[in-house]
C-alpha cells in the first residue's frame, strides 16, 4: 500500500493505541476475543452460551481452569469502548433460557466485558479481562480489498458471477452492465441502477437455498446509516485489470466511490476493530453449505482463503510490528453441530480442517495458531437408535420450531404433518461421508442439497429445533446442554489462565 498521507496518520494513530494498550494490559491483563461469521453463523447463541456457562460454572470439562477448580467466579464488567454498542446479554439469555426461542438477529457490531477471577497455578489470585467483540464476517471479507485496486475487484467480481449458479442470479446485472460505458461520460442515474442491480445479486447468492458466502462489499447487503450514500452507490464494471480511467467518465467515478468505500468503511474497520484483536473465532455455517449443493461448498472454500487473505493482508499493509494486527490464535468452528449423530462430529471437523488447511497453504498466516472444530455452543438435540425394518439409524431427537422448514414455508414438514413446538421428533440427519473429498468431487454429492430440487422434493435433514432446557446432571447447577464448547474455550484463552 502506498504511504499516503492518510495512511500515515492512520498508522500514527494506530501506534499511539497500541502503547496505551499496550500499558494497560500490563496492569490489568486483557483478552480481546472477536467472534465473527456471516450472519445467522450462530455469533449472538456462541456468546451468550458462553458467558451464560461461565457466569454460571457451566459443564466445561476441557476448559481447564474451571475444571482443575480454579476459577472463583465470573462476572460482567462495563466495557473499555464508549462508542460500540453493548452486546445485550440479559435479552439474549432470556430468550434463550426463560422463553426458549433463539434470540434475534444482531447485524451489528456489539461488544461485551467479562471478567474473571481465577487462580493461576502457581496460587496467587488473578483476574483476567475478557472483551468479547460480535462482529459481522462480512466485514471481515472486505479487508482483502484494501490491497486491491477497482480494476483488479470489477475483473474478480465478474469472474465469479460467471460461474456456476451464481451465472443465473447475476443475468440481470450483467445485462445492465453490458449496456454501460465505462469509458463515457459519468451519469449518476446509471450508478444507482447497478449498484442497486448489483446489490440485488449479492441478495440472492446469500438466500438460504444457495449460501453463497463469499460477496465483498459486505457493506451492499447491510447499509445500515450509510444507505444510499455514494461510498456504497457503485459496482464493478467491465474494464481491463490494468486499464487508466479516463477523467470524469463512468469508470472514474465508480473507481472514486470504491476508494471512498474503503475509506469510510474497510479502513474504520481494520484501525478500531480488526487490528485489537488478540484472539479471534470465525464461525461458519458449513452444514448449510452442506445442503445447499457442491457450489455452495466450493464457494465456502473460497471464502475461507479470503478470510485467511484478510488476516495476512493486515500484517502485509502496516510496516511496523507494533502496528500488525496481533491475533495469534484463530479458531475456525463449525457451527450447528447438533444438526448430526456425534457419528458424524469427527467426520465434519476432518472436511473443515481440510478445507481450511487448502486455504492456509494458499494463503499462509504467519505468527498465528489455527486450528477447527466442530461445536454446537447450544445442544438442542438428544441423540437415539431408531430401529427402521432391520437396520438400526443413528438419529438425533429434538422439538422442531414451529417454522423449522422455512424453505416450504408453510410450517409443515415434509409427511405434511404441522410442528406443535412442544413435541419431540426423530430424524435421521445423513452422514457425512468418512472421505472429505466425497463432498468436493462433482456429482459425488452425498447431500441432495436444497438447489439440486424444489423445497419439497429436497432432503429436509437439516431442521431447525428449538433451543433445550436447561440441563441437571448429579449435583452440577442446571446449565445448557452443548457439544465442544468447553474445547474452543480452551484453544482461545486457556493459556491465559495458567
Ligand atoms: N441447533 C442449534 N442451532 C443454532 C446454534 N447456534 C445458532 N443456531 C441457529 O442459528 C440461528 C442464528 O444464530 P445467531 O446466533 O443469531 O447467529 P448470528 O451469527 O448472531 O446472526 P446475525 O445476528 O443475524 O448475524 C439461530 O436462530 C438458531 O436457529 C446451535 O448451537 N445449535
Ligand atoms: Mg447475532
Amino acid at each position: 500500500m502506498a504511504l499516503t498521507l492518510s495512511n500515515l496518520i492512520e498508522q500514527a494513530r494506530l501506534a499511539a493505541r497500541s502503547v496505551v494498550e499496550y500499558g494497560e494490559g500490563l496492569i490489568n491483563p486483557t483478552v480481546r476475543l472477536g467472534i465473527t461469521g456471516l450472519s445467522r453463523a450462530g455469533k449472538t447463541v456462541f456468546i451468550t452460551a458462553l458467558v451464560h456457562g461461565l457466569v454460571r460454572s457451566g459443564r466445561f470439562p476441557v476448559f481447564e481452569a474451571l475444571s482443575e477448580g480454579r476459577i472463583a467466579r465470573a462476572r460482567l464488567a462495563p466495557q473499555p469502548d464508549d462508542a460500540v454498542p453493548r452486546f445485550d446479554y440479559e435479552s439474549h439469555v432470556r430468550a434463550l433460557v426463560a422463553d426458549r426461542v433463539w434470540p434475534e438477529s444482531t447485524r451489528q457490531i456489539s461488544e461485551l466485558r467479562l471478567i474473571i477471577e481465577y487462580q493461576s497455578r502457581s496460587g496467587a489470585m488473578r483476574e483476567l479481562l475478557l472483551d468479547m467483540v460480535d462482529y459481522p464476517g462480512e466485514w471481515l471479507l472486505d479487508l482483502p480489498l484494501l490491497a486491491k485496486t477497482f480494476e483488479a475487484w470489477s475483473v474478480e467480481t465478474l469472474e465469479m458471477s460467471r460461474r456456476g449458479p451464481r451465472a443465473r442470479l447475476a443475468a440481470q446485472w450483467l445485462t445492465h452492465l453490458a449496456t454501460l460505458d465505462a469509458a463515457g461520460p459519468a451519469d449518476e442515474s446509471a450508478a444507482i441502477e447497478a449498484a442497486r442491480l448489483f446489490t440485488e445479486y449479492l441478495s440472492a447468492c446469500r438466500n438460504e437455498r444457495y449460501a453463497l458466502s463469499l460477496l465483498p462489499p459486505g457493506r451492499f447487503l447491510m447499509p445500515g446509516d450509510l444507505a444510499g450514500s455514494p461510498a456504497l452507490t457503485f459496482a464493478p464494471l467491465d474494464v481491463a485489470r490494468d486499464g487508466t480511467s479516463p477523467s470524469g467518465s463512468l469508470w472514474a467515478m465508480m473507481r472514486r466511490r470504491y476508494e471512498a468505500y474503503k475509506d469510510v468503511v474497510v479502513r474504520p474497520f481494520f484501525r478500531d476493530h480488526f487490528a485489537r484483536l488478540d484472539r479471534q473465532i470465525v464461525l461458519i455455517d458449513a452444514l448449510a453449505a452442506f445442503n445447499a449443493g457442491p457450489e455452495a461448498v466450493s464457494d465456502l472454500q473460497d471464502a475461507f482463503r479470503s478470510l485467511l487473505d484478510s488476516f495476512e493482508v493486515g500484517r502485509r499493509t502496516f510496516l511496523s510490528s507494533l502496528l500488525r494486527p496481533r491475533a495469534d490464535r484463530v479458531l475456525f468452528a463449525a457451527t450447528k453441530a447438533d444438526h448430526l449423530h456425534h457419528t458424524s462430529h469427527d467426520r465434519l471437523e476432518a472436511i473443515l480442517r481440510r478445507m481450511v488447511e487448502r486455504a492456509i497453504a494458499r494463503a499462509g498466516v504467519a505468527g498465528a495458531a489455527v486450528d477447527v472444530i466442530a461445536l454446537a455452543a447450544v445442544r438442542a438435540t438428544r441423540e437415539a437408535e431408531v430401529r427402521r425394518g432391520g437396520a438400526t439409524l443413528p438419529c438425533i431427537l429434538g422439538v422442531p420450531a414451529t417454522d423449522a422448514y422455512s424453505g416450504s414455508g408453510n410450517h409443515k414438514g415434509p409427511s405434511g404433518k404441522m410442528f406443535d413446538g412442544v413435541t419431540e421428533v426423530a430424524v435421521f440427519p445423513g452422514e457425512l461421508p468418512d472421505d472429505p473429498d466425497a463432498l468436493f468431487a462433482p456429482g459425488a454429492v452425498p447431500f441432495r442439497g436444497l438447489t439440486a430440487a424444489s423445497a419439497e422434493e429436497a432432503d429436509f435433514r437439516f431442521v431447525r429445533f428449538r433451543p433445550p432446557p436447561l440441563e441437571t446432571t448429579g449435583d452440577d447447577a442446571p446449565a445448557l446442554p452443548h457439544i465442544r464448547l468447553d474445547r474452543a474455550l480452551q484453544f482461545l484463552i486457556g493459556d491465559r489462565l495458567t
